[in-house]
């Protein structure tokens, strides 16, 4: 009989790829020796469009790539004899889609990076203190969290048509299923969710709709907040409209995964300890640490440490940092300006560039928004009393040092403020491929950094569904041991490249740009 195997569809903010793991039994008499082996069947780009001023996600679009995914995954498990055990969509946290009472969608959903937001949090925290909900959602402040984009759109015609919200995995599984829930780990980036309880929170958004009586009804039966579930909960069979649409068996579970796309990249960290630290490193990099309990002191919300729900009842406490976007929108710009922008010619070209020449704080507000990255760039070094990067090779090093200072800000900062000791940092995600990230992460860290999987939140994704299905069974470290089995992993020592520099120039470094030195 052939492998079970799970489609596992991962939507990043960059790119959108739908991936077959297959569970394979090992040799050893009791099992022992399963790994998962990942086969990606197709990728499709994701980004933003803009329409009269507003940047939105073209879901639709998502939607086809699914479904032509889908097909492409069942031709191939027939092909090899498999037998297709389930499917499970993780993506972008935050963003959402409305649909009105007779369920169709109404607009495309707006993408967390429009201006629509700016100034919102500011005017929430003026009637609903940043504390008070803290307290309560143990969520950083980011102007996209889903609550201030709820206060921004309050009162147009389509909140008010709205009678249901969506995450957007949320939505694209209830497009394969016809059944609507709210996966936890993605609900907890709404900013309306009890971060103790795991439940939506009745008393914050009592109070928000008090000081906002133009926000909609959220809870309860005319609510626009499903009901919530945790991951490995199997949403419903493939709808028969779409198994037939693409050749599926029919019957075949569509699972709630992590659908925060970060949720399942942290469970499949290879980690051989409770000791480690992570950054996931796409689009953005998430940099932090797992934990049991929430971590809401003051200081932790003064630092904007999040914490997020995880899977099995963990906690995911994590900076956002700004991530690969600023070089992802650099090489637009230079593109876009007919300028030859080759990702692994400049990154070679970096690696020359002396180190810490020039260095900025990547997480400043004024780098969310597309647009001219490297002039941005080069404006923040001129403002701190730096010369500007000059050449590309000079702005993606400085990208790249930069980055890597933010990483041991907040690996040192997640250990300070949850008491958690670190003694190896994993990086998960695309960024992986950039080797010369992973070895200045290590030499900025002063810690070892193990490379992969690149293809963390997909290989989460089907770890999930593999122990929802019975294919696998056990805690996260089970799991994590399965995962880590089928990739290859590379380890990086601090110091060791060339013209790596030791952790006392990281640490100065890191005081300038706080404006400490
Ligand atoms: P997301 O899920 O947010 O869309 P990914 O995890 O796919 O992001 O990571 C995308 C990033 O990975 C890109 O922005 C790029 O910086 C990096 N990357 C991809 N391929 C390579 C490569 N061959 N060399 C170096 N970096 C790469
Ligand atoms: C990474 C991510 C991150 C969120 C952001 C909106 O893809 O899900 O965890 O903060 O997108």
């Amino acid at each position: 009989t052939g492998a079970a195997a799970f489609v596992a569809v991962d939507l990043g903010a960059s790119s959108g790829r739908v991936i077959v793991g297959r569970v394979l039994p090992g040799d050893a008499p009791d099992g022992g020796g399963t790994r998962v082996e990942l086969h990606e069947v197709t990728r499709f780009p994701n980004g933003p469009v803009e329409v009269d001023g507003t940047l939105h996600w073209d879901v639709l679009r998502l939607h086809q790539g699914i479904l032509d995914g889908l097909r492409a995954a069942v031709r191939e498990t027939q092909a090899r004899g498999d037998v297709l055990a389930g499917i499970g969509i993780d993506s972008w946290a935050v963003d959402y889609g409305l649909l009105d009472a007779d369920g169709a969608l109404l607009g495309n959903p707006v993408h967390y990076r429009d201006s629509r937001t700016d100034g919102v949090p500011g005017t929430v925290y003026a009637a609903v203190g940043a504390d008070e909900h803290y307290a309560v959602n143990g969520l950083q402040t980011q102007p996209f969290n889903t609550e201030f984009q709820l206060v921004a759109s309050a009162g147009t015609a389509q909140a008010g048509a709205a009678r249901r919200l969506l995450l957007i995995p949320d939505l694209l599984t209830a497009w394969l299923t016809g059944r609507q829930v709210a996966e936890v780990t993605n609900a907890s980036t709404t900013g309306l969710l009890d971060v103790g309880s795991r439940q939506w929170s009745v008393p914050l958004v009592a109070r928000l709709r008090e000081a906002f009586p133009s926000l909609p009804e959220l809870l309860g039966a005319d609510g626009l907040l499903p009901g919530l579930v945790e991951p490995g909960t199997v949403v419903g069979p493939l709808s028969d409209a779409v198994a037939r649409a693409v050749g599926a068996p029919s019957g075949v579970p569509v699972v709630a995964v992590g659908s925060h796309d970060t949720a399942s990249a942290v469970v499949a960290v290879p980690a051989e300890t409770d000791r480690f630290a992570y950054v996931s490193c796409g689009t953005w990099s998430l940099v932090g640490l797992e934990l049991d309990e929430p971590v809401l002191s003051a200081a932790s919300r003064e630092a904007n440490f999040t914490n997020e729900l995880g899977v099995d009842g963990t906690v995911r406490y994590l900076r956002n940092v700004m991530g690969l976007w600023l070089l992802q929108e650099s090489l637009r710009t230079w593109n876009a300006a007919g300028l030859p922008a080759d990702l692994p010619d400049l990154l070679a070209e970096a690696a020359r560039v002396p180190a810490l020449t020039t260095v900025i704080d990547v997480d400043a507000p004024e780098f969310l928004a597309p647009g001219d990255m490297p002039a941005r760039i080069a404006a923040a070094a001129e403002r701190s009393g730096q010369t500007p990067p000059q050449s590309q090779a000079e702005t993606v090093r400085c990208i790249l040092d930069s980055l890597a200072v933010a990483y041991r800000r907040a690996v040192q900062q997640a250990s300070e403020l949850s008491g958690r000791e670190v003694e190896v940092v994993h990086m998960v995600g695309g960024g992986v491929r950039n080797e010369l990230l992973c070895q200045l992460t290590a030499d900025a860290t002063g810690l070892p950094v193990v490379a992969g999987p690149v293809e963390g939140a997909a290989l989460g994704n089907v770890l999930v569904q593999a122990r929802a299905a019975g294919v696998l069974s056990g805690d996260l470290a089970a799991l994590r041991e399965v995962g880590a089995r089928g990739v290859e992993l590379r380890r990086y020592t601090p110091g060791a490249g060339a013209g790596s520099l030791g952790v006392e120039h990281w640490a100065a470094a890191a005081l300038r740009v706080d404006g400490r030195a």
